[in-house]
């Protein structure tokens, strides 16, 4: 890349960056200029030069002006000046702000100790990396808290394949870490792409750049997508296998039954690296492709040709989405996945799925910072000895429990709340955030790091700290938290706006008042440099100046001695090879080998609920013109979307009288909400999917409306706590509702 970074041309300064929040996106590190005039950011382009996006952006980058600017963002630190849930506040200087926050801190750690204090985040923003050592090394609790219920988001995965591979992320090989891509001499072209649950092009999930999905194609990849949604890729695939929502597993066992009995697996791989394939072969014989065709509702035929494709083809490739952590029964289903990569030789070879060294940089350091705490203080984590097979992969609590100590005071009350990056009593990161909301408000003590006001916000902080886009700030993006990282970018400052500080800026300032010794930093610079040196030999000031560092990647590492800390080859799992049946599920009193289990509220588990509620839910497919909850108030995007959206069957619609358009309610035994119906036959008659997130900056901030964040708050469907054996996986993809058509058809009042 062109080494300068900063450049001037016709009285517009340009900064070339790479994004990572906020506003929200994960570590993709999207390359951009943004056009400063006046001290403003008047215009976003793409950066051509950047090796993974070429150019390429989509709406929420190029809306970043409006972002920015916006006239409602909070720019100042600020104090409640009324009641919690009323809109009254008072403007106070930063040393004002830190000298509340530290002298409370002093106070609950004196008096109850510092486990009452716990620090909620969000997913993978930027802050996702700072918000363990805020709450480990700066506050000093042992309680940070991702309050999805059954961490439902990437923790599964990246525990599944601790377990099972003892290795880190398994991701598309895109050819991501060469400089020149697609060109690079020892990448191959996947022959397939196998999607399951995940739709990259939308979400361009946890450093997986989706469009590369599309570049591959236009080379010759084919595609095999796993959905219940015909979605824009799914159009365009070989093979859409589109199931019920939630029998997932089941499918990959399927697969897996053809794979095996038509002999069209990887003998060598199998006989040399994995561990437990005769159990194995002898489970998977449960699942014939008739009787798991009649579980899924897909096709047998499909099932087969989709299997034979896959296992035949050359070097073929596998992309896990949310769908497989958004399922109580989804680490049978990521151990099934991982399986079908590596028994048909598909493992870390070039044009099949890479796999990382345990998590390096930033992403190790985040969580070593533990260290800071006494071996009693780690030992009081929520849930911790409750869920060990969580637990021992994620440096959390546990969100379930979290919820359940907030609400019974056992095994001790919490009594102060940081809320990081989480607004999740908007519709987002909880289960039953009507409870979320009822046990949070015990608290008390709240601080909210945010760039807007948001419902939880209003509703709980006491302090709010004005939080700087990454227009703003400097940063380093690390695709995969360092776990499988295809690049690390520079994300510089371009200007200031209010009082604004970055995620970083508040973890030094606040470290440096409570726990000096471990923030040693005289600058932001000088901890980024901390972080890059040791380990690439050259600190920040170089990173901005290259724009972009791929460490290249080496094929077959399990041959090579590279995966295990003692040089020998092999995985670095307890039997050194892949565990096809699992010795650390047996250990946890699980089944080691891959099951299917029905969703807990399913039309086969819950026949009588589904009398009432007769039609199958998923929720939450992304949309290109939010990031969960943010961007409600960003118009340019607004108009794209303007009102929640569910997705209904057209037979389905005319049965119940719904047209396009209408308002529907979507209910069932555990809450309800209002969207907008979209009439398409995209979506099994079955089936319908109801977007999340949804608040409405336009509405009465004042409780009780909050921004009208119950109004659409399709997560008051989702039950708390129906989470699998491990503690891994809420019901967000798969529940029952019934809808009907909204008797008040103007919403907006
Ligand atoms: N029904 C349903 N619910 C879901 C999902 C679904 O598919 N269906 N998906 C779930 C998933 S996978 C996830 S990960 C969660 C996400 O849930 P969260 O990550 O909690 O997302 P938000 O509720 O949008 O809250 C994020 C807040 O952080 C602020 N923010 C943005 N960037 C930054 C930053 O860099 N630093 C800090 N400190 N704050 C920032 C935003 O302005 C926003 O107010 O939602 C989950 N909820
Ligand atoms: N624009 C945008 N991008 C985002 C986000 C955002 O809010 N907005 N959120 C980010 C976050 S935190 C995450 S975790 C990622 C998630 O990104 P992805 O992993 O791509 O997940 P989703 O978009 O939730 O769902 C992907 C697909 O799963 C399908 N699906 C629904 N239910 C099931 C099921 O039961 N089984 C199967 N096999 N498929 C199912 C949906 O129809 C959808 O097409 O996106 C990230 N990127
Ligand atoms: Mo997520």
């Amino acid at each position: 890349m062109k080494k300068e970074w900063q450049q001037q041309e016709d009285g517009v300064f340009k900064v070339r960056t790479c994004g990572w929040s906020p506003p929200g996106d994960h570590p993709v590190g999207c390359g951009m200029h943004l056009h400063i005039k006046d001290g403003k950011l008047i215009k976003v382009e793409g950066d051509p030069e950047h090796p993974i996006t070429e150019g390429r952006l989509c709406i929420r980058c190029l809306s970043l002006p409006e972002y920015v600017n916006h006239p409602s963002r909070i720019i100042h630190p600020m104090k409640r000046a009324g009641e919690r849930g009323e809109d009254k506040w008072q403007r106070i200087s930063w040393d004002e702000a830190w000298d509340i926050i530290v002298e409370k801190i002093n106070y609950f750690k004196d008096n109850y100790g510092a486990e009452s204090i716990v620090v909620f985040g969000g997913t993978g923003r930027e802050a996702c990396l700072y918000y363990y050592p805020l709450g480990f090394a700066a506050i000093g609790t042992p309680n940070v808290c991702y309050p999805q219920s059954g961490w439902s988001c990437y923790g599964p995965r990246c525990a599944i394949t601790d377990y099972i591979l003892g290795a880190g992320y398994p991701e598309i090989d895109y050819a991501g870490y060469f400089s020149d891509r697609y060109e690079h001499e020892g990448w191959q072209l996947p022959e397939y792409i196998l999607l399951w649950g995940k739709e990259p092009l939308k979400s361009n999930p946890d450093g997986f750049f989706g469009h590369s999905i599309i570049d591959m194609m236009k080379r010759g990849s084919k595609l095999i997508m796993v959905d219940p949604r015909l979605n824009w890729l799914a159009t365009r695939a070989e093979y859409h296998l589109q199931l019920r929502p939630g029998s997932d597993t089941a499918l990959a066992m399927g697969m897996l039954n053809v794979i095996i009995n038509e002999d069209l697996y990887d003998h060598d791989f199998v006989e040399n690296w994995c561990y437990g394939w005769d159990e194995f072969v002898e489970r998977v014989q449960e699942y014939p492709t008739d009787k798991v065709a009649d579980i899924t509702w897909v096709k047998e035929e499909k099932i087969i040709a989709a299997a034979r494709a896959f296992a035949k083809a050359g070097n073929s490739t596998l992309g896990w989405g949310l769908a497989i952590d958004q399922n109580p029964n989804g680490v049978q289903l990521g151990h099934a996945l991982l399986a079908i990569v590596a028994i048909t030789g598909n493992l870390d070879v070039p044009g099949g799925v890479t796999i990382g060294p345990p998590a390096s940089l930033m992403g190790k350091w985040r969580v070593e910072t533990r260290s800071e705490l006494s071996p009693e203080l780690w030992d009081k984590r929520i849930g911790a000895k409750e869920w060990p097979a969580l637990s021992t992969a994620l440096a959390t609590t546990h969100p379930d429990e979290t919820l359940d100590t907030l609400e019974t005071g056992k095994p001790y009350k919490l009594r102060m709340g940081w809320f990081n990056s989480s607004n999740f009593i908007a519709p987002t990161n909880s289960a039953a955030p009507d409870r979320w909301y009822r046990a949070l408000k015990k608290l008390e003590f709240c601080v909210v790091q945010d760039v807007f006001m948001t419902p939880t916000a209003m509703a709980f902080a006491d302090i709010f700290l004005p939080l700087s886009s990454f227009a703003e700030h400097d940063g380093v993006v690390v695709t995969h938290y360092g776990r499988n990282a295809v690049f690390l970018g520079a994300m510089n400052k371009a200007i200031q706006v209010g009082e604004c500080k970055s995620d970083v800026e508040m973890m030094i300032e606040l470290g440096k008042r409570i726990n000096p010794k471990a923030w040693q930093f005289d600058s932001v610079e000088d901890f980024f440099d901390f972080q890059l040196k040791p380990e690439l030999g050259f600190g920040f000031a170089e990173l901005k100046e290259k724009g972009l560092y791929q460490p290249d990647y080496e094929y077959e590492k399990y041959k090579k001695g590279k995966l295990r800390a003692d040089g020998e080859p092999g995985f670095n799992t307890v039997t050194g090879l892949v565990e096809l049946s699992s010795t650390l599920f047996e250990s946890w009193g699980e089944d080691p080998l891959p099951y299917f289990k029905e969703p807990p509220y399913s039309p086969y588990s819950t026949p009588d609920l589904y009398k009432e509620f007769n039609l199958v839910l998923t929720t939450g497919a992304r949309t290109y013109a939010s990031f969960h909850s943010e961007h409600r108030h960003v118009p340019s995007l607004r108009e794209v979307v303007p009102d929640p959206i569910m997705e209904i069957h057209p037979d389905t619609a005319k049965k119940l009288g719904i047209r396009e358009g209408d308002w529907v309610v979507i209910e069932n035994m555990f809450g309800k909400a209002k969207e907008r119906a979209h009439i398409t036959p995209a979506i099994d008659a079955r089936v319908v999917h109801a977007q999340h997130g949804w608040w409405f900056p336009e509405k009465p901030a004042d409780e009780p409306s909050l921004y009208g964040v119950w109004e659409s708050n399709i997560n008051t469907l989702i039950p708390h706590k129906h989470i699998g054996k491990l503690g891994f996986g809420g019901p967000f993809k798969s529940i029952l509702c019934k809808v009907y058509k909204a008797e008040d058809q103007n919403f907006y009042k």
